[in-house]
């Protein structure tokens, strides 16, 4: 019953920022998604008489994805699979699946907030015995392995039946599956104190949750409307869809435009929130009011001792390197340990295994903890409204006044999508070159303290990671940084990064763009971005 197939290897199979993202087309090759998925068995001999959990964001090639991984499970000895029903599994739940049931590990079907169906992206990503991102070194092992490959084994099998919770076999393996939301949910409610939540809701808070047709719309939907008692209706865009209904799935102030809209309309809800197409991002939003991720971290940090979970206090709080400084200041401020790691959950990892950080965050709408190994959208909306359960105070004000304690990190991110690769390549090269002549000369009218490559030096394993963006810092905390995306499909996405620090509570309502114009027109001016990518602004501005 076990098919040897013979194969030839695919050049492009190196995973990026977070596993591997291509056009669906480009999946539709022959044996692609075969020959990375041997790849990972080959290489995570554990999975041999081990527990693999799969399940993906429901997109576009999800379905037949998952038919062929456990095909490909039973025939490389896997012992059982637990799969989500419908092949579903947000990002986060997949973690939870992982560390709960104490499985080898997991594989991810999602191209994140990367637009889907029939020409959009697909994407794979494997997970570790933690529950959290394969590491460098194990996502390289699996690239080297796709370069040499000759075959790959498969059993033959009609359909497999994913699509009810029941405990069923293929061979020897038994596929168990699972309700996608259910152990989520009960992690949720051990962490928050879902009665005041529900208490504050009772009493006429009101709240929107945008799932843009994505992953988190019945993990929404059972825990804000169903256990939280939210009204009906709260959630929208709450059907998971194959194409996300032709929208960018990206929970931001660019693409989660209805959201966005209501809550700056005249009567708006009091909360508002969006995740994206897997479901570890969350954008909040309060009436009339953006919370930027950074800010949203620093603010989750300092409230940290009103939720129940953490009420203990934090072990240290993490960010990535872009991400502006804002948590940094929370952390001094309680004496807690903070650290700078690269772009991507994958370095986090140590530091939550370790008990060094408690925090997680990223500029790109990513918060966490150490409850599972992945960032986590619904869960940072529910720290939001248990601390707004608790303060009850509006989320304006509670950022407001968080600002005047620590000072205000202005911070915006300009991308540029779908650069010509060699030109976004050779201006990094170019940048870089000029990066140590630029140290003590001014710029924007400030002078630049340091500026590099940035290298990161993993303070649990040692192990090091160099060329994680070009980072210009200048001696009153502001930044600059450029740094090309690890996600994308299509040619380079250029983003660029800049921060700006102001302790004035009189000057701390201004305008973010107009705040930052002067280092904008530098960075632009430096980089020749603009000239060098024929563009006249960003695509993307959040
Ligand atoms: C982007 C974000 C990064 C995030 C990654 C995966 O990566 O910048 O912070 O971890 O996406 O998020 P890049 O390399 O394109 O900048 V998700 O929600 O796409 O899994
Ligand atoms: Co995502």
């Amino acid at each position: 019953m076990i098919q040897t197939i013979t194969t030839t290897p695919f050049s492009d199979q190196r995973p990026g920022t977070s596993g591997l993202r291509k056009k669906v087309s480009h999946f539709q090759q022959p044996h692609y998604l075969e020959n990375f998925v041997q790849a990972i068995f080959d290489t995570q001999t554990a999975l041999k008489g081990g527990t693999l959990v799969v399940g993906g964001d429901g997109r576009y090639y999800n379905r037949h994805a998952v038919q062929i991984i456990l095909r490909m499970a039973a025939a490389n000895g896997v012992n059982r699979v637990i799969v989500g029903a419908g092949g579903l599994l947000s990002t986060p739940a997949a973690s939870a699946v992982i560390r709960k049931y104490q499985t080898q590990g997991g594989i991810i079907l999602s191209a994140s907030h990367n637009p889907g169906g029939e020409d959009g992206d697909f994407g794979i990503k494997f997970n570790s015995d933690n529950g959290g991102p394969a590491a460098e070194q194990i996502t390289e092992a699996i690239y080297a392995r796709t370069k040499t490959i000759t075959h790959y084994a498969i059993v033959e099998s009609e359909e497999i039946a994913i699509d009810q919770p029941q405990t069923t076999a293929l061979g020897e393996m038994a596929i168990e599956i699972i309700d996608p939301v259910s152990d989520y949910a009960e992690l949720m409610e051990s962490l928050f104190d879902f009665n005041a939540i529900r208490t504050m809701l009772a009493s006429g808070t009101t709240l929107r949750f945008d799932a843009m047709h994505a992953i988190t719309g019945p993990y929404a939907t059972e825990i804000l409307e169903g256990r939280l008692g939210a009204a009906p209706g709260s959630v929208i865009n709450g059907i998971p869809l194959p194409d996300f209904g032709g929208h960018h799935p990206d929970p931001n102030l660019a693409h989660a435009k209805e959201l966005v809209e209501e809550l700056f309309s005249a009567t708006p809800p009091d909360f508002g929130a969006a995740s994206d197409g897997d479901g570890d991002r969350n954008m909040i939003l309060g009436a009339n009011f953006f919370v930027t991720p950074s800010d949203s971290l620093a603010v989750m940090a300092a409230n940290a001792h009103l939720i129940p979970a953490y009420r203990n206090g934090l072990s240290g709080i993490a960010r990535s390197m872009p991400t502006s400084c804002a948590a940094d200041r929370v952390a001094a401020h309680l004496g807690i340990d903070h650290y700078e790691t690269p772009t991507g959950w994958k370095f986090f990892g140590n530091l939550l295994d370790s008990g060094r950080a408690t925090l997680c965050g990223e500029e790109s709408f990513g918060t966490s903890s150490g409850h599972v190994r992945e960032k986590d959208g619904l869960w940072a909306v529910l720290f939001w409204l248990n601390i707004l359960a608790v303060r009850q105070e509006s989320v304006a004000a509670i950022v407001q006044q968080h600002w005047q304690q620590f000072g205000r990190n202005f911070y915006t991110r300009h991308d540029y999508e779908a650069v010509d690769a060699t030109t976004a390549q050779q201006l990094m090269t170019d940048l870089e070159q000029r990066l140590p002549s630029l140290v003590g000369t001014e710029l924007a009218g400030l002078e630049v303290s340091s500026a590099d490559n940035f290298s990161y030096l993993d303070p649990v394993d040692a192990s090091v990671s160099k060329g994680q963006g070009l980072r210009i810092c200048f001696s009153d905390g502001s930044r600059i940084i450029f740094r090309l995306s690890g996600t994308g499909t299509v040619g380079a996405t250029l983003r660029l990064y800049i921060e700006k620090y102001e302790p004035d509570p009189q000057r701390q309502s201004e305008e973010t763009q107009t705040i930052l114009q002067p280092l904008i027109t530098a960075a632009l001016e430096l980089s020749q971005l603009q000239q060098r990518s024929g563009r006249s602004a960003p695509d993307v501005i959040t």
